[in-house]
């Protein structure tokens, strides 16, 4: 037995990117710790970071290539399955042309420093506009707002917790899930310190949520029907005098489309439906009003439900025209360690043009929903996608109306799984290519850091805390082999060119042909220099080092990235669909129906984790319904 090692490290099963210490006996994890010395989580993690290793340390864990066979599986080496895969798709490129091959990323990508940028290299390598990815389940609302305010779906105002008089946060429970599109460990510990200071933080949510239970008020809300109390907060805030008018004039347009849009939503006509008092909202924005530095913030329960672009669209340009947006206490857009989104759009890469060939729709971020997968897979025609490669996701349930889609996988001439299981969409794969888990590669947390959406900004670099076992590997490493066994190599696209540009700059390695030479180990430490954040001086930080935290005044005027500069306020697309809301009221005014949401549990992640008995404790086995009793009765069982 070898002596225990501890390695600090962050976990990276969701946003909140927590510090975590690992102990580890030999290649085997035996312990995870919160880290009490972290720059961020300062001691905090949830049940399922500490508990990784059993799920890092599964029977179930993929170690090698697999082909299926028939209806079984095989072991194969990976130079049989990268020739394999790339014979195939040579010959579907060279038949119907590049559109044949499409990409769906997962959750997961997100963690990872150089996943999502391998999979987009790979995909623009392969010539590819079909490319998809699960943000479209759970976000894509955000990306659309910011692209349509603020000019690149990366400018994401983040609520400045820290600072902040009064957060309401809409559809959301950090209690249980830390939030979504920011980086806030300890998030329920930084509510807690609002209260105690004599700022207010309310819950609007259909459900008295953990979050409501353990801090600030709970004001319930109809399911659906946030964006009328959004309309009634700006028509009160207008009402009121609310105003800042000297940043309104200097940093916006579209003001006056706007007020229009909300001046027939008073609270007391939308109460009917939302089911907030008139007064209560009234009262809710006069103390925002009175805040020195407020927010409104929304997560998946808006996100994901109807009208989540006219919901979050309210929301930021309440936060905007009071002058909240880009003030201390309020909305912040961080400016990150590199200018990520400037880059990308002077660059014109990773965000897209392209529309979609079923349904015409618009590219956000360089991807579409993934809910037209199943049509694009079926619908016959030049661009019909024939093989798939789907790395950290599982479509078929986290799709909705999965059932079309896994039919539709099983027409596919080629699907590839990258993953750390067979999962529910392996089950339909030609292939699935074992990944390293987060154990086992360098990091850091690129994403949020690189896209400023850390509450308060850190960096940390992490080495792998074991090596990968087995035929495991690091996503970027499978891309590059992957262009390569297509025959395509891997950009033009902007991470592809920012890296070509810092390898370059540092004249260390030639090109980018060599990129599948290069662990992410190498990668992380060019990147890294570039952003003037060298690994040797993050190592000297083993529990992170803390990024500058400016505190407003770095968006508004300098940062805004819309053609000339200023936030649009009323986008004519948002203005065209929210006079749809006359007739979407009317018939919520009618509506005595039962609606169904969602809830989150502490001890499960999305469609995963559930395969691992002794991951964490709970019922993982089954999704419970429940039901008021009062609403229960009555109705058939
Ligand atoms: N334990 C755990 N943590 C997770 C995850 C997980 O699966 N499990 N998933 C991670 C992911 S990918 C994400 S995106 C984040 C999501 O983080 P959150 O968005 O905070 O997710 P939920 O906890 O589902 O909270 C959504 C809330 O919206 C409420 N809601 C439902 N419908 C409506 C509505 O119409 N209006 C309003 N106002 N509220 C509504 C629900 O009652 C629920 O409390 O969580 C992340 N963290
Ligand atoms: N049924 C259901 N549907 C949902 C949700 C839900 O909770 N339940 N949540 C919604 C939300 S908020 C979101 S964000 C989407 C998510 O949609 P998806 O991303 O499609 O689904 P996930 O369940 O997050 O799938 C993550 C997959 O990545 C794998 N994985 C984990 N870590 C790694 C890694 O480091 N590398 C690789 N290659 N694979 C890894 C997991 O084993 C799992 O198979 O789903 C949405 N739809
Ligand atoms: S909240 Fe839990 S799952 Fe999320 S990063 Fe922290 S420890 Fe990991
Ligand atoms: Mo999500």
């Amino acid at each position: 037995m070898r002596e225990p090692t501890t390695t600090p490290t962050f976990c990276r099963i969701c946003e909140a990117g927590c510090g975590l210490l690992a102990t580890t006996e030999g290649d085997r994890v035996v312990r995870l710790d919160p880290d009490k010395d972290h720059v961020a989580s300062q001691g905090f993690a949830c049940v399922k970071g500490l508990k990784f290793a059993n799920l890092h340390h599964s029977p179930d864990r993929l170690d090698h290539p697999m082909k299926r066979v028939g209806d079984r599986w095989e072991r194969i080496g990976w130079d049989q399955a990268l020739a394999e895969i790339g014979a195939k798709v040579r010959a579907l490129r060279a038949e119907h042309g590049p559109d044949a091959v499409a990409g769906y990323l997962g959750n997961p990508a997100a963690f990872g420093a150089f996943h999502a940028l391998a999979f987009n290299a790979f995909l623009e390598g392969l010539g590819t506009t079909q490319s998809y990815s699960s943000a479209s389940q759970d976000l894509t609302n955000k990306y659309l707002v910011a692209k349509r305010l603020y000019g690149h779906e990366l400018l994401q105002p983040i609520p400045d917790l820290d600072r902040t008089d009064l957060v309401v946060l809409i559809g959301t429970n950090p209690a249980i899930s830390q939030m979504s599109v920011v980086q806030v460990p300890r998030a329920m510990a930084r509510l807690e310190a609002v209260v105690d200071r004599g700022g207010r933080v309310v819950s609007l949510n259909p459900r008295r949520t953990e979050t409501a239970r353990a801090v600030g008020e709970h004001l319930f809300i109809r399911p659906g029907t946030d964006v009328f109390f959004l309309a009634s907060f700006l028509h009160v805030v207008l009402a009121e005098g609310g105003v800042d008018h000297d940043l309104v004039g200097a940093h916006t347009t579209g003001f006056d489309d706007l007020a229009a849009v909300v001046a027939d939503w008073p609270p007391e006509r939308t109460e009917a439906v939302t089911g907030v008092a008139a007064a209560e909202l009234r009262g809710l924005v006069a103390d925002y009003l009175a805040a020195d530095g407020a927010s409104l913030y929304c997560s998946t329960g808006v996100n994901m439900g109807p009208h989540g672009t006219l919901a979050y669209w309210l929301i930021n340009v309440v936060n905007a025209v009071t002058g909240n947006l880009d003030h201390a206490g309020g909305a912040l857009v961080r400016t990150p360690p590199l200018d990520f989104q400037k880059a990308s759009k002077a660059l014109g890469l990773g965000v897209g043009t392209a529309r979609s060939r079923v349904g015409d729709f618009e590219m956000i971020l360089g991807t579409f929903p993934a809910s037209l997968l199943a049509d694009e897979i079926t619908t016959p025609g030049p661009g019909q996608v024939r093989a798939l490669f789907v790395s950290a996701g599982n479509p078929v349930l986290s799709v909705g109306n999965g059932d079309r889609l896994a039919a539709a996988l099983d027409e596919l001439e080629l699907l590839v799984s990258i993953d750390l299981f067979r999962n529910e969409t392996a089950d339909h794969a030609h292939y699935v290519l074992p990944a390293c888990s987060w154990l086992e590669r360098p990091d850091v947390p690129l994403v949020h850091a690189f896209a400023g959406l850390q509450v308060d900004p850190w960096l940390q670099y992490t080495e792998a805390v074991v090596p990968p076992a087995a035929e495991r590997r690091e996503e970027s490493w499978i891309f590059a082999r992957l262009a390569e066994a297509c025959g395509v190599g891997l950009g033009p696209g902007w991470p592809a060119r920012g890296l070509t540009w810092a390898l370059g700059r540092l004249r260390r390695v030639p090109g980018l042909g060599r990129l599948a030479e290069v662990s992410d180990a190498r990668l992380l430490a060019l990147v890294l220099e570039v952003a003037r954040h060298p690994v040797r001086r993050l190592r000297r930080h083993p529990h992170g080092v803390r990024l500058p935290d400016v505190a407003g005044g770095e968006f508004l005027g300098s940062r805004v990235l819309t053609d000339d500069g200023r936030v649009h306020l009323a986008p004519a697309d948002f203005v065209t669909a929210a006079a749809g809301l006359e007739a979407d009221f009317e018939a919520e005014r009618t509506d005595g129906g039962l609606r169904l949401i969602t809830r989150r549990e502490r001890h499960s992640h999305n469609t995963w984790t559930h395969n691992a008995e002794p991951f964490v404790g709970g019922d993982r086995t089954t999704n419970r319904l429940h039901v008021g009793a009062d609403d229960a009765a009555g109705r058939p069982g």
